[in-house]
């Protein structure tokens, strides 16, 4: 028998920013158990945080990590509470395939200040999808300033990195093409902050100007509309780092002037109550299967009494209320 859980509890200690109350939360939330899942929500439902999320993503090996790690510095300098996911959908193991993440955080992996953690699908893309945004309301009542997000790929997972951040860098590598390959990617139109990384190698400031070229050409700029910005670093020698908070803070800024951040938070709660809702129809239909006469509906059909929209009908409007 697993020791029972006290959540009220757990989360009185993570507002206080204990780090095993964070990490057990965190872990409920990643095991993706519904009963705990509405529990921890429940816990945290007065604390709506005011941690600015920003996504981290851009292809493999191009330095997420590096950055991360040399963000997560430059804001801890500051004195400013970071949390860090990593999050891997092409892992189903957490920490297995990530392991690389944590040692490359290791010099933060003991500052009180900083909360890591490396979540993946375990086999299941849904529940990672469920799970981060519950993840990222534990960290922001563990009071975290700032949540760094990193994810691989851009637009290829079901994790959309966008949909989740305030603010989102994309991470490039010198050399990446003549800029056709970013407009392809789909990468002008999420970018918030382009990062051009490893700045040391050749072409670097080509490949930024290649984009600020392309952003002025896609730009129509109305008002006052953010235009991306594009900084350069060499992430391993923590070089151009501060222009990369710089950046961030001032995305944030015009975030909240604009209203833009109570609208990407509003999308993004229209999202999760979505998927929740979704999943909850969709269990109450397993339970009605069986229950509310699915087999005889179909006979009704068979026999030219129902069609089968009718049947439908008939069945949603058995669906009613709340699921337990
Ligand atoms: N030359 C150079 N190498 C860098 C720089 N930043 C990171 N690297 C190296 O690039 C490699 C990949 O860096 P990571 O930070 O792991 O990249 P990542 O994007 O997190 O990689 P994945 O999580 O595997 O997609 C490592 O060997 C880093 O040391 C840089 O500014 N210049
Ligand atoms: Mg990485």
């Amino acid at each position: 028998m697993p020791r029972p859980v006290d959540v009220p509890d757990l989360a009185e200690r993570a507002r206080r920013g204990e780090q095993l109350a964070v990490a057990r939360l965190l872990s409920l939330v990643e095991d993706g158990a519904e009963a705990a899942l509405r529990e921890v929500a429940g816990a945290l439902v007065t604390h709506t945080g005011r941690a600015h999320v920003v996504g981290v993503t851009g292809a493999p090996g191009v330095g997420k990590s590096t950055t991360t790690s040399a963000v997560v510095g430059a804001l801890r300098a500051q004195g400013r509470r970071v949390g860090v996911l990593a999050v891997d959908p092409s892992s189903p193991f957490s920490g297995g395939a990530l392991l690389g993440d944590r040692v490359r955080m290791g010099e933060h992996a003991t500052d009180d200040g900083v909360f890591i953690r490396s979540m993946a699908t375990r086999g299941h893309l849904g529940g990672l999808a469920r799970a981060t945004p519950q993840a990222l309301r534990v960290l922001a009542a563990a009071g975290c300033d700032v949540v760094l997000v990193e994810t691989v790929g851009v637009g290829q997972s079901e994790i959309e990195v966008v949909g989740l951040a305030d603010t989102t860098v994309v991470l490039v590598a010198p050399g990446m093409g003549d800029g056709v390959q970013a407009a392809k990617a789909g990468i002008l139109e999420i970018a918030d902050v382009f990062v051009v990384n490893k700045a040391d190698r050749d072409g670097a400031r080509q490949t930024a100007r290649d984009l600020r070229n392309m952003l002025s050409l896609a730009e129509p700029s109305a008002g006052d509309a953010w235009k991306p910005e594009v900084v350069r670093t060499v992430a391993a020698r923590g070089e151009g780092v501060d222009d990369v908070v710089s950046a961030l803070d001032a995305h944030r800024e015009w975030l909240d002037r604009s209203g833009e951040r109570r609208r990407r938070s509003r999308v993004r709660a229209e999202a999760e109550i979505r998927a929740i809702a979704l999943d909850a129809v969709r269990s109450r239909m397993e339970d009605l299967r069986g229950a509310a006469g699915l087999p005889q509906l179909a006979e009704r059909v068979l026999d030219g009494e129902l069609d089968p929209y009718g049947a439908a009908d008939e069945l949603t409007g058995r669906l009613g209320g709340p699921g337990r």
